[in-house]
């Protein structure tokens, strides 16, 4: 039910080869994958991670959803309060509002949920709090359906994926997880090491690297489009499957970052025709309303496709998940909620259920 990714046959037109790099050549590392043809394509299937058979899948899901509840308790603590008493009216309403606008939820998303509430309470005659409760929680997992999709790969040869976001938010660690995954699979991965100004990030992402078995394209002190041109360009010769550029971190109000992470996009495209097929952004869960602002910026400089949500085990208030729904269905911005981080160990990193998030906020 909770499988990590979707397999897709590959697309039918062949990609046209790469054009000439645009500046020096960056090193790859490792050599572990072999230069092979591409593997067969992949019939349309789901699959779980390997480190969670389906038997033992929904133990580790009740772990991380206990994870996520407890990071988002005192979140559904304050919802909870506004229905303890025995009437519904409007004081009901107003606290809820206020309730809504504390968890980081957004006016547009608050007067969204409220109005969706009072249309339900309406049509089902409810008379009593808690099952008021319950159709906020409907009305809930329904803003937030349009997030849940799953992330797919096989339909190109390789599947880009772009990671941005700001500094530490828990890109490199997300990636992380995520190459363990589909290594377990048996999914062919290199890794972009196109955060190219600290030592320390490249030497992060090689330790996910060896961790998984999986290459690494990384240049020290050069130039990321150049580190993710090349990456690109040696994923398709190598027949990968997937290959995944880690960014440095920047901030949506540092111009001239904002136009390198454009570049990186651009130059991505001419590696491979359609690529980058994702634009993850990652987003620290503790952000709050910052978080929204983070999505638009990020969206308009380098066209986002999903988010992972990070460190929802902490002080998080979960809400602004809803308010990104909001904004995502008023803009018509198809961005969907790939993953939810709650800690720091690999299985910490889980698919988004809009009804359990939903569920887990109003707990
Ligand atoms: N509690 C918690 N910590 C997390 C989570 N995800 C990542 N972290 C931690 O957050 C810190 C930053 O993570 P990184 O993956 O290095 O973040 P980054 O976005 O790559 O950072 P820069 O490359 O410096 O911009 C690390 O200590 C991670 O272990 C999470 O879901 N929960
Ligand atoms: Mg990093």
């Amino acid at each position: 039910m909770f499988s990590f990714f979707k397999k897709r046959p590959p697309a039918p037109p062949p990609a046209p080869e790469p054009s000439a790099p645009p500046t020096a050549a960056p090193t790859a590392t490792g050599g572990r994958l072999p230069v092979a043809p591409a593997a067969p394509p992949a019939p349309t299937t789901t699959t779980t991670p390997a480190a969670a058979p389906s038997p033992a899948a929904p133990p580790q899901r009740a772990g991380w959803l206990e994870r996520l509840r407890a990071g988002l308790r005192k979140t559904g603590a304050g919802i909870a309060q506004v229905f303890t008493g025995t009437r519904i009216d409007d004081t009901l309403y107003e606290e809820l509002e206020s309730a809504l606008l504390l968890a980081d939820t957004s006016l547009p998303a608050t007067e969204h949920l409220l109005a969706d509430l009072k249309r339900r309470v309406k049509e089902t005659k409810a008379t009593d709090p808690a099952a008021v409760k319950a159709l906020l929680a409907d009305a809930l997992a329904e803003l937030l359906a349009p997030l849940q999709r799953p992330l797919e790969i096989g339909a190109h040869a390789p599947t880009v994926f772009m990671v941005v976001g700001v500094n530490g938010a828990g890109k490199t660690t997300s990636i992380g997880k995520l190459t363990y995954h589909l290594a377990q699979d048996g999914q062919k991965v290199l890794l972009a090491a196109a955060d190219t100004f600290r030592a320390a990030a490249r030497e992060q992402l090689a330790a996910w690297g060896d961790r998984n078995r999986v290459d690494i394209v990384s240049q020290q002190g050069g130039d990321p489009a150049a580190v993710s041109f090349d990456a690109v360009a040696a994923g398709r010769a190598r027949a990968c499957d997937v290959v995944i550029a880690d960014t440095a971190g920047r901030l949506p109000t540092q111009a001239h970052l904002m136009e390198e992470l454009k570049k990186i996009r651009r130059t991505i495209a001419k590696a491979q025709e359609g690529a980058p097929h994702e634009v993850l952004l990652v987003i620290d869960g503790n952000t709050g309303q910052n978080a929204l602002a983070q999505v638009q910026a990020f969206d308009a400089a380098v066209q986002l496709t999903g988010l992972i949500v990070t460190k929802l085990d902490g002080t998080a208030k979960g809400g602004v998940l809803a308010a990104i729904a909001r904004w995502c269905a008023t803009q018509q911005r198809p961005i969907a909620v790939y993953f939810i981080g709650v800690g720091e160990k690999l299985e910490d990193l889980q698919t988004f259920d809009a009804r359990e998030f939903a569920q887990a906020l109003l707990q």
